[in-house]
Parts: structure tokens; C-alpha cells; sequence
């Protein structure tokens, strides 16, 4: 007699810890279960909005001087023009009679601390002035393939 009263204390208290257990674990799938719905939802962001993948150069204007004067990238690469000067400048690539150069800038006017941004879409090279200051302001950006 007081060994099967043993046996029913154990199973009783096997099924006491079974019914604990599958109540945590049903506590612990629905947070589990929203996260899931979050990344899910999460990953939807980016495909909606495609997130840049190419390098920034950075081109500083100051002192009526492009820096650094040649810059190099890869199409899908992105230049940006940083005015640090206290007049206003733009990018400008030089006339190009013919239209075979693909490389063209064409900025806005940049007033001082503004920048102005351009993503290299098409491999070449050419020469750009500031319009407003074209003896100092000239630089080069040079686009090669991607690999
Ligand atoms: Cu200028």
C-alpha cells in the first residue's frame, strides 16, 4: 500500500509539471510568434525600398577648390559635394558637343553648407567646373565597371 501511494504521488506530480510545462511553453510562443511576424514584416522594408549598396566618395568645396581634384568610382557608387565655403558653387561637367560622355553633372545651385549628391549610373570620365568660379573649381571623376 504505501509503495502504490508513492507510484500516484510521482504521476501526479508528472502530470502536475507536464501541465506547467505546456502552460510556459504556450506563454512562450506568442511573443515568439510576433517577433517572427515582425522580421517577416521587417524584411519587407528593405525590398520596398532598396537600401544603398555602393561606397560615398566625398568631395569637399573649399577655398574655391575641389578636394580631392580626381575621384574615382564604380557605377553604383554615390559622390558627395560638400560646399564649405562661404559662397555659393555648383558641379558642373564641361560641354560635351558630341553627347558621348555619360558622366553629367549638372547641379543645383550649392549654397554654403549645403551638399548635392550623384550616383555614378554610367562608366567614363570627365572634367567638372563650378560655373561660377571655373579657373580655381575644376576636378575630375573617372567611373570604371563595377567588377
Ligand atoms: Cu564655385
Amino acid at each position: 500500500m504505501p509503495l502504490r501511494n508513492l507510484v500516484v504521488a510521482a504521476l501526479a506530480i508528472c502530470v502536475v509539471a507536464g501541465v506547467i510545462t505546456a502552460i510556459a511553453d504556450e506563454g512562450r510562443n506568442e511573443p515568439g510568434a510576433v517577433a517572427s511576424a515582425r522580421a517577416a514584416s521587417g524584411k519587407k522594408k528593405p525590398a520596398a525600398k532598396p537600401a544603398f549598396r555602393g561606397r560615398t566618395v566625398y568631395v569637399t568645396m573649399r577655398r574655391l577648390a575641389f578636394a580631392p581634384r580626381t575621384i574615382r568610382l564604380r557605377v553604383g557608387d554615390r559622390v558627395v559635394w560638400r560646399n564649405r565655403d562661404n559662397v555659393e558653387h555648383n558641379v558642373t561637367t564641361q560641354p560635351d558637343p558630341a553627347g558621348t560622355n555619360l558622366v553629367d553633372l549638372a547641379s543645383p545651385t550649392i549654397r554654403s553648407g549645403g551638399a548635392y549628391a550623384y550616383v555614378a549610373r554610367y562608366v567614363g570620365k570627365a572634367l567638372y567646373v563650378c560655373t561660377f568660379h571655373p579657373t580655381t573649381m575644376q576636378a575630375h571623376i573617372v567611373v570604371t565597371p563595377r567588377s
